[in-house]
């Protein structure tokens, strides 16, 4: 018989074309010459997502036959970034549709250029639950990320007169290929009003909840298609909506003008994503948010067992809940609530399965980014959740007082309740509890919640504590954004290690090769070439691509010390300017990152690089020398940008602060070497590539600790050097301000009375250091070498290898390879 491919599910060019005008024609409604280039992008779209649907239905078919034990994924934030390129790579059908559109006279990367991003994230955090997705797919892992559909994304930044105005991020204007809506899932959510306790017909005493508001909440689908796997996962995000039916009985029985004052519209609740990174601010509708993605994966979980015959006591077993931080922390309220009021399980039974079931990330030890709300808006919008929290704290106290008799101490510090003043709910404790397991993002992190913010918890439950360092994606942060390195890498080592990342270090034995060097030189340079065109387009700046790319981008915030990098470029500046012959490599130093709207010093730092660009690139004396360059609008497609250009990665937190980091994962999977301290993930970069392959400087976090013991006064930096000095002074005189010494005023006051992330301390050793790095930059041999030495040392990065040990160590959740049915 003839074999005619399918048109939905081919993959040869042949078809991929006639596929591809199909659906110019049915699902665009365009002929080819009334078509945009968006119209070609979305015809392209729907032929890939024709393509996923195949591999999905075959996934979703051997979960429910087999009712395979899956992963839920609970986070507010999915920085995905966009669909198209990452889906063609995942396929493994990228070079074949690439010349199938250029067959029809069209240009892939103008086509994707279409594709607006889906930001829902701020930034490392939402990022990370993107990886993930991504590598549970490429495992087999069964998954389920669960989320918000917000409909406005992280703004668009823009930059006018070197400041940053923020754009509404309207993502969804155009249509979201990447998304089925099922509305037939949808689910209620109930929020305000009061209980009432009952007796139910068995004598059994009950609790009843008389909401104010519901709201609904409709699940769209994303596919999550793994790399050359036939897995296809789903990350299902939850919509608010008006209900269709408004039960008016029982909300004139309930207290209708009451406890709740504003009425939150129901719309509103998936409208925006909060742009604090970092920071939480106790705003009623961020926890309604929370408990609305909560409310609606828990019932959907439930729906899904109950669908596949199981019952609730098997919870634990179908179902792994991992909280991505304390933002879905209310789940452990919440399913003890659908578990106990809505299934009629006693407390006993639905603590074992909570607890059984539930696993617990923690994300950051910025003390401001610890979640607690105050306990009169909690029992306002979550009357039922607030008494379920008051009985686990109740239980959960009277286990400590056992262990620990006659503290009371202790007591307080462990309560879920924070009574010091005004009275919280302490969402982390919260977490700590209900959870079986407690993991950092990276090990001195973990030792860090072990020894500090957890450490009451960890003296309690040392067995659930568990550390899982961070990892990213190399099909996307390499084989999609490098393609020369990725051409390079398969011509030298095969293609194994896109899905196997420790096989890098087969690259060790060519680290010496003079031609191997050379042509990663060449690499590097024509894709520093690619971003000095874009700096060109986009900054009116001509970059020399054969200066240093010295970059840093991620989000502006005091404790990554933006500004310690500027103080280093204004030295740098001034010695030239004094010595004229001073022999140091050109440089290019490129920023890009969001400061949060409200967080006005962030938003000054980010002033503050633009005005020194503004003067060193308009210096005739720096022309070849030096150059700055702000990258507005820093995201995911323009991170793709940047990794592959980069010579040098910042990774300048002060040491006990940033968490991990994944940037700095990135960068070096691209070739960049780092200037960093002993913070994060950066310990353990450090530890694979080799001390002499790692720019470290600074202080230690137990150094930090003691300086600040001791009593640490930045005034004695300040007057003790002159570089340092003259640094500051500039700013505050206004050179990089038109004259205008106030702008920067609260920037410098703050650093040279208070310091709290220590720039002062740490800017001499980082100066020295950035030195020997010019140094090394002009030995290209040297260089190149270290260039090498890093990529070939870092397969240990591979979210993969974090999604192995979590499956390994936390979820113990098989792998279901999926076979394909027609
Ligand atoms: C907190 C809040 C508070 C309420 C408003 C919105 C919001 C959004 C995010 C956050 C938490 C930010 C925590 C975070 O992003 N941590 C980062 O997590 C990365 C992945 O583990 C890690 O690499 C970074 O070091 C860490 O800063």
């Amino acid at each position: 018989a003839v074999q005619v491919e399918d048109d939905r599910t081919g993959l040869t060019p042949e078809t991929l074309k006639r596929a591809f005008l199909d659906n110019l024609f049915y699902i665009q409604g365009k002929f080819p010459r009334l078509a945009t280039q968006h119209d070609y992008y979305m015809a392209l779209a729907y032929t890939v997502r024709d393509r996923l649907l195949q591999r999905w239905i075959s996934t979703a078919a051997a979960y429910t036959e087999q009712g395979s034990r899956t992963v839920a994924y609970l986070s507010a934030e999915f920085l995905m970034g966009p669909q198209l390129g990452h889906n063609l790579v995942n396929l493994g059908i990228y070079d074949i549709v690439q010349q199938a559109v250029a067959d029809l006279g069209l240009n892939l990367d103008e086509l994707m250029e279409q594709e607006a991003e889906p930001g829902l994230g701020n930034g490392g955090l939402g990022r990370l639950a993107a990886c993930y997705l991504d590598s549970m797919a490429t495992l087999e892992v069964p998954s389920l990320g669960y989320g918000i559909r917000y409909e406005f994304g992280i703004f668009r930044q823009d930059i006018r007169n070197g400041q940053q105005v923020e754009v509404t991020d309207k993502w969804l204007r155009l249509g979201n290929p990447w998304e089925l809506p099922r509305p037939e899932w949808a689910v209620d959510v109930k929020l305000g009003g009061h209980t009432e306790a009952y007796t139910d017909r068995s004598g059994r005493y009950r609790v009843r909840w008389i909401p104010y508001q519901v709201i609904k909440g409709v699940p769209y689908d994303m596919p999550i298609a793994g790399y050359r796997t036939n897995t296809c996962n789903t990350l299902r995000l939850w919509s608010a909506q008006a209900p269709e039916a408004f039960d008016f009985e029982i909300f004139n029985s309930g207290d209708y003008l009451g406890a709740v004052q504003d009425k939150l519209s129901s719309e509103n609740l998936s409208k925006v994503l909060y742009p604090n990174d970092n920071i939480s601010q106790g705003k009623r509708l961020r926890l309604a948010q929370q408990i609305f993605f909560v409310s609606c994966s828990l019932q959907d979980m439930l729906r899904i067992l109950a669908r596949q015959g199981l019952a609730l006591s098997q919870f634990s077993q179908k179902f792994v809940i991992q909280l991505n931080d304390t933002h879905p922390a209310v789940t452990v309220a919440e399913l003890m609530r659908l578990l106990m009021d809505e299934h009629g399980l006693s407390w006993d039974a639905a603590w074992d399965i909570t607890q059984r079931s539930i696993a617990y990330t923690n994300h950051t030890l910025m003390p401001e980014a610890l979640e607690k709300w105050p306990v009169d808006m909690f029992g306002q919008l979550l009357p039922r959740h607030l008494e379920i929290i008051y009985e686990i704290n109740h239980r959960f106290l009277e286990q400590v007082r056992a262990r620990f008799p006659d503290d009371s101490d202790r007591l307080r510090r462990l309560s879920l309740i924070d009574e010091s003043g005004e009275r919280y709910v302490r969402m982390a404790h919260l977490a700590c509890v209900g959870s079986f397991s407690i993991n950092g993002v990276a090990a001195l992190h973990t030792e860090l919640l072990k020894q500090d913010v957890l450490k009451d918890f960890y003296e309690l439950y040392p067995e659930k504590f568990n550390s899982k360092t961070n990892g990213v994606t190399p099909r996307r942060f390499m084989v999609l954004s490098n393609p020369r390195q990725t051409e390079m890498l398969n011509r030298t080592i095969g293609d194994t290690w896109v899905s196997r990342l420790d096989e890098l270090k087969r690259l060790e034995a060519k680290a010496e090769d003079p031609s191997f060097q050379h042509d990663w030189h060449m690499i590097k340079q024509a894709n520093k070439g690619d971003l000095a065109n874009y700096m060109a387009k986009q900054n009116g700046l001509v970059i020399n691509p054969e200066s240093l790319f010295d970059v840093q981008v991620k989000r502006i915030h005091e404790y990554k010390r933006q500004h310690l990098n500027v103080l280093h470029i204004i030295t740098l500046y001034h010695r030239l300017k004094a010595s004229p012959n001073l022999e140091v490599p050109p440089r290019t130093f490129i920023f890009g990152g969001k400061a949060a709207p409200g967080y006005h010093v962030a938003k000054l730092m980010i002033r503050l690089v633009n005005g020194v660009a503004e003067v060193i690139n308009h210096d005739p004396a720096m022309r070849d020398r030096l150059k700055v360059v702000f990258l507005r609008n820093f995201n995911v497609r323009l991170a793709q940008r940047i990794y592959p250009a980069a010579d040098l990665s910042e990774q300048i937190s002060m040491a006990g602060k940033e968490a991990s980091g994944t940037g700095n994962m990135k960068f070096a999977l691209n070739g960049a070497v780092t200037i960093g301290t002993l913070d994060g993930a950066n310990v353990e970069i450090r530890d694979e590539v080799g001390a002499e392959n790692f720019f470290l400087f600074g202080l230690t976090a137990p150094e930090v600790y003691a300086l600040k013991a001791q009593g640490y006064n930045p005034w004695d930096y300040y007057q003790g050097d002159p570089e340092l000095k003259q640094a500051l002074d500039s700013i505050l005189v206004g050179t990089f301000s038109r004259g205008d010494g106030e702008v920067f005023k609260p920037l410098i006051d703050s650093l040279l009375n208070w310091d709290p992330y220590l720039l002062l301390a740490d800017y001499q050793d980082y100066v020295a250091c950035q030195e020997r790095v010019g140094q090394a930059f002009c030995d290209r041999t040297h260089w190149t070498r270290m260039s090498i030495l890093n990529v070939a040392r870092m397969g240990l990065f591979s979210s993969d290898r974090s999604i192995q040990d979590y499956c390994r160590d936390v979820w113990r959740t098989p792998a279901v390879p999926i076979e394909l049915t027609d």
